[in-house]
């Protein structure tokens, strides 16, 4: 791994601060929480896809045993949520539903009772009258609106549109087009801790505990819901068992569990279920891509023209505008002269869609890379030269692409030289041919993707802010909220680099909205970016005042100030020095200010740099049974570029995540409803993620391409091991086949699809 010369500790494998309390239990999570008093509360929730909802019976419920209350829509008329700007208002979800339902899962009412026991025993007895409409489950079907519509009030099922981007022939002048159409699967987040929510009101305020990547957005709407003043909701974020984009925003049950307790004046507490959380949190991807993709028989790349298809699912949220980034990102690290691009995003009696780990990103990678190993096999190229004839060389950056975004910076081809010389790419196309040959039962696919994404654009600032306490403690604050990703101990490597002390003197303070100014949250891949350059600016300015005031302290010159092993002293003469602690007690005393200097010793920041794109090369080896179809991963090898790296271990932690996550959806994952719109994925039985029996060893790399938008010359790693393995493992499955006369398999690629590929392909 490349790091930062010796001396400084940024780009140092240092260990998780976080994980010592993790690992031996001391870990607080929302269940942890029990305000006395406390309620307990369990939704009832709709049993059809599509249907008008009529007279909701609790009176049954209302007189059982231990239950407080019992509240559908119509009792706490919440406001509708428009969970995303763009969202015609007529699609604005209601909390709890009113008048009709719109997928199986969606909540009805909320039974509150002393226990949980009870609450969920008390549901059972809710009677609610539901009129069966047509389930709208196809996404085709509802764009044509052959079903009729989910919205009576929205003229037909379709929410947004990006209409085509390019009025070129995209394939004008190109000798070979590859042709396909791909289903980029809906996907499950499966966070380890599902939705955990308590609402505690005290004094006027509300408390609310949450499992929220973004706490202050989360208070902005239960404030809304609940009509109380932003300053009078407390949303505080303890320990979180991941989120994986889907706990962005504000689910509707936490609106309605806040807006109860506010309601009732006590606390609820609300834990999902693992099957409530399969059918009721948000989805990810869901595209349907018709692709053609043209070039000359060199292999040079003509013009690609999608059309893409976006299930929205029952409710839209950011899912509306995840195919545009899509379409941003559809040029990939290539060079392609024209790009036609068009989506459209429909609405379905599905549950909703919205961000999950690469949210519109790995869509475009799995579309642009699958293709290319098509167009390599059309073309009789390796797939590894037809890429390096095409990516976007160093000296074109910054870079727009015609799918519309402008790339910070990029070295695709050191990537993939380092990638191939990692896997051994040649010796594996040795074994891998020697096996065709023989015949072997067992054949070997290789799958290579070179992706780019972006990470951290349009999402706005973040506040970072640094406080040498008088007791000399310095304390970081951050807008941010990790959940899995290691804050505490990255934005303590960056305050403790510019203030020269060891990472124990500094304490990081994130996911409360009482004790941070405030903050948009971790999404996109953005912490380290716009989190730790505002915490990094922060820390600067409070070194630059620290300087001013120990140079008049010790009589020196501010230029001669130094800042080592914990002290402010002067350089060169070790023993006129003054620790952090004698420094912020003279910061806090007027009288030994120089003249004009404030007291304290704190600053704060707001950066808001444009975002950064992330890249890297990814190798997958994979070993299909041509008798059975089953397909294994048996090596994997990435390379990745994050710019400059804080902690290669957390990075690297991170792409081994990614992967693994990106591998579920090559091989295993799929929300599957039958034509009525009935869940048949409502468990983890049935939907199937990866555990660490089916992720081999991963052998990784990195590359250091520096981003220029941010002062740490950071991107992000958060979602980038995610959108490269996808295809890598899809093209590698195909890969293995593909002498046989396979072409394409959709996925997940299950031991079934890939049988009956070879069958397919052998008659
Ligand atoms: N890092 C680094 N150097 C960089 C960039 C990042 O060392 N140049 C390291 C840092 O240690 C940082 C971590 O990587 O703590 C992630 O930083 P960043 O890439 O800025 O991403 P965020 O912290 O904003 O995390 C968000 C991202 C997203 S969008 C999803 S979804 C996601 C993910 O992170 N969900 C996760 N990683 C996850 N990890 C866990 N365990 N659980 C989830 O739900």
């Amino acid at each position: 791994m490349q790091t930062r010369p010796p001396g400084s500790i940024l780009g140092h494998s240092v260990r998780r601060r976080e994980d010592p309390r993790l690992i031996t239990g001391a870990g607080r999570y929302v269940d942890d929480f029990n305000p006395e008093g406390c309620l307990h509360a369990a939704f009832v929730r709709s049993t059809l896809a599509h249907g008008e909802l009529g007279a909701v019976d609790t009176s049954a419920a209302a007189a059982a045993p231990g239950v407080v209350a019992v509240l559908t829509g119509e009792d706490l008329q919440l406001p509708g949520v428009i969970a995303f700007p763009m969202v015609p208002p007529a699609l604005a979800r209601p909390p709890l539903a009113r008048e009709r339902v719109r997928f199986v899962g969606e909540p009805v009412a909320i039974v509150i009772a002393e226990s949980r026991e009870a609450a969920v025993d008390a549901a059972q007895q809710v009677v609610v009258d539901l009129n069966p409409l047509p389930a709208l489950v196809d996404p085709e079907a509802a764009r044509q609106g052959r079903d009729g519509l989910l919205f009576p009030k929205h003229d037909s099922n379709i929410a947004g549109h990006f209409a085509p981007s390019n009025e070129t022939d995209a394939l004008e002048g190109a000798e070979v087009v590859v042709r396909a159409r791909f289903v980029n699967q809906r996907l499950a987040p499966v966070p380890m801790e599902p939705e955990a929510v308590l609402a505690s009101p005290e004094n006027g305020r509300l408390t609310v505990w949450a499992t929220s990547q973004t706490p202050f957005g989360l208070r902005a709407e239960i404030a809304k819901a609940s009509g109380l003043d932003e300053a009078d909701v407390r949303v505080v974020v303890p320990d979180m068992g991941g989120g994986f984009g889907a706990k962005a925003g504000a689910r509707a049950e936490v609106l309605v569990v806040a807006a109860a307790a506010h309601r009732l004046g006590r606390p609820i507490k609300w834990m999902e279920t693992r099957s409530e959380n399969l059918v009721a949190m948000t989805h990810g991807r869901g595209q349907v891509q018709e692709i053609e993709l043209g070039a000359r028989r060199d292999g040079r790349l003509v013009g690609l023209k999608a059309r893409v298809l976006a299930d929205l699912g029952a409710y839209p949220g950011i899912a509306l505008v995840l195919p545009m980034l899509t379409g941003q990102m559809s040029s990939g690290v290539y060079e392609i002269p024209v790009i036609d691009y068009e989506a459209h995003c429909v609405v379905t009696s599905t549950t909703p869609l919205g961000a999950y780990r690469g949210a519109g990103r790995p869509e475009a990678a799995a579309m642009l890379e699958r293709a290319m190993d098509m167009l390599a096999v059309e073309l009789e190229m390796d797939p590894a030269d037809l890429r390096r004839r095409n990516l976007i060389p160093p000296d074109r950056f910054p870079h727009t692409t015609q799918g519309g975004a402008t790339y910070d910076s990029g070295e695709y081809e050191r990537a993939l030289d380092r990638l191939l010389e990692l896997s051994d790419y040649s010796k594996l196309r040795e074994e891998q041919a020697r096996r065709r040959t023989s015949g072997d039962r067992k054949q070997l696919g290789i799958g290579l993707s070179v992706y780019v994404e972006v990470t951290a654009e349009g999402i706005g600032p973040e506040w970072g802010g640094v406080h040498v306490e008088p007791a000399g403690t310095i304390v970081v604050r951050c807008g941010t909220t990790s959940f899995g990703q290691g804050h505490e101990t990255t934005l303590a490597q960056i305050a403790a680099e510019q203030l020269g002390v060891p990472m124990e003197a500094v304490r990081v303070v994130q996911s409360d909205t009482d004790a941070v100014e405030r903050g948009h949250g971790t999404v996109g891949s953005r912490s380290m970016q716009h989190g730790g350059s505002a915490v990094l600016e922060a820390a600067r300015s409070v070194r630059d005042k620290a300087r001013e005031l120990a140079g008049h302290l010790l009589e020196a010159d501010p230029r001669d100030v130094v800042f080592v092993d914990g002290s402010v002293g002067v350089a060169g003469v070790p023993e006129r020095a003054l620790t952090w602690t004698e420094l912020a007690a003279a910061a806090a005393d007027p009288a030994r200010l120089p003249e004009g200097m404030e007291p304290g010793l704190k600053a704060e920041a707001d950066f808001a740099g444009s975002g950064s794109y992330p890249f890297g090369a990814h190798c997958a080896v994979a070993e299909v049974d041509v008798e059975t179809g089953d397909a294994k991963l048996v090596r994997f090898f990435a390379v990745d570029d994050c710019g400059r790296i804080i902690n290669p271990l957390l990075a690297e932690g991170q792409i081994h995540g990614g992967i693994a996550q990106g591998t579920g959806q090559a091989l295993f994952e799929e929300v599957v409803f039958d034509a009525e719109g009935n869940p048949l994925t409502a468990s983890l039985l049935d939907y199937q993620i990866p555990t660490i029996g089916e992720i081999p060893e991963v052998v990784t790399d990195v590359t250091e391409t520096p981003s220029p938008n941010n002062p740490l010359g950071a991107k992000g790693v958060g979602e980038s091991g995610t959108i490269g393995s996808t295809p890598a493992v899809q093209n590698a499955v195909v890969d293995a086949v593909s002498h046989m006369g396979v072409r394409h398999i959709d996925m997940p690629l299950t031991p079934e699809r890939v049988w009956r590929a070879i069958q397919a392909a052998r008659s």
